[in-house]
């Protein structure tokens, strides 16, 4: 099973479609990377593979797609802007671990204020409330997190595969879309003081990211700690290399 590769087949002919899509370097080693877990009959191969890209707004579009059978399945998906514009991210963290399905699906804010949340989470909105009676609210969330989320963050613990299979999928599509529109609509950013908020804010989300990911752990054990820390700093979350 892979749960998630129809997610990645949507989005990446989505993207190419609707922007002028370019590759974006993956390092050399991170591409695609295996290790055997467990023993005897638990033994299950591990396969994490990486997809990047960029277009002239969005400075990195990028996937990490975990694919460790039935239990084991993650594809994490983050949009960075270029940094002069004042786009928020687009995040898509699906997870399914032998506890359940987890997911977290947002416009994750640069700003918090009336005009910045009317013009980036006001137009998400009524997609969200299309998917809340369905998915509904997923409960314990750490509470430093919180300024990273818009209104329209989408937050779910689905109990059966088959509603992240149909209606996680659908949403999925939607807010993919209607991040696609905002970037349509963005406009490039020239006041060198607002660019300046702008680098600090994104800063301050994908330093965040970088210290606290929450698959630090799993990826320590499956593929090391050189790897790992490499792989976080200098792939998932490497604006501070490019500065
Ligand atoms: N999460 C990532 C990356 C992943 C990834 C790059 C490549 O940011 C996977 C993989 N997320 C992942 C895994 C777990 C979670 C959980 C494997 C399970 C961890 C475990 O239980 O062992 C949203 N993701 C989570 C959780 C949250 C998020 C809240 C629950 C764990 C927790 O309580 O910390 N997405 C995550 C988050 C932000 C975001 C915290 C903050 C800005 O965008």
């Amino acid at each position: 099973m892979t749960l998630y590769q129809p997610f990645l087949d949507y989005a990446i002919p989505l993207l190419t479609e609707r922007l002028d899509l370019a590759p974006y370097p993956i390092p050399a080693g991170f591409e695609s990377k295996e290790c055997i877990t467990g023993k005897g009959k638990k033994e299950q191969l591990v396969v994490t593979t990486s997809h990047a890209f960029k277009s002239s707004k969005l400075r990195q579009i990028r996937a990490a797609h975990v694919q460790g059978g039935d239990a084991l399945q993650v594809l994490n998906f983050v949009i960075f802007p270029q940094i002069n514009y004042d786009l928020p991210f687009f995040g898509a963290d699906l997870v399914t671990l032998p506890g359940g399905h987890l997911i977290a699906l947002d416009m994750q804010p640069l700003f918090h204020n009336p005009a910045y949340q009317k013009q980036y989470s006001d137009p998400i909105l009524p997609i969200f409330n299309k998917y809340q009676k369905d998915l509904p609210w997923g409960g314990d969330f750490p509470e430093e997190a919180k300024q990273f989320f818009s209104p329209a963050f989408l937050w779910t613990r689905p109990k059966e595969t088959e509603a992240v299979q149909t209606t996680v999928f659908a949403a999925f599509q939607d807010y993919l879309q209607a991040y696609l529109d905002l970037v349509d609509r963005a406009q490039p950013v020239t006041d060198s003081q607002r660019l300046a908020e702008i680098l600090q804010a994104q800063r301050n989300y994908i330093n965040y990211r970088a210290a606290k990911d929450p698959a630090r752990g799993m990826f320590l054990r499956f593929y090391g700690e050189e790897w790992t820390e490499e792989y976080i700093h200098g792939f998932l979350f490497d604006l501070e290399r490019h500065l």
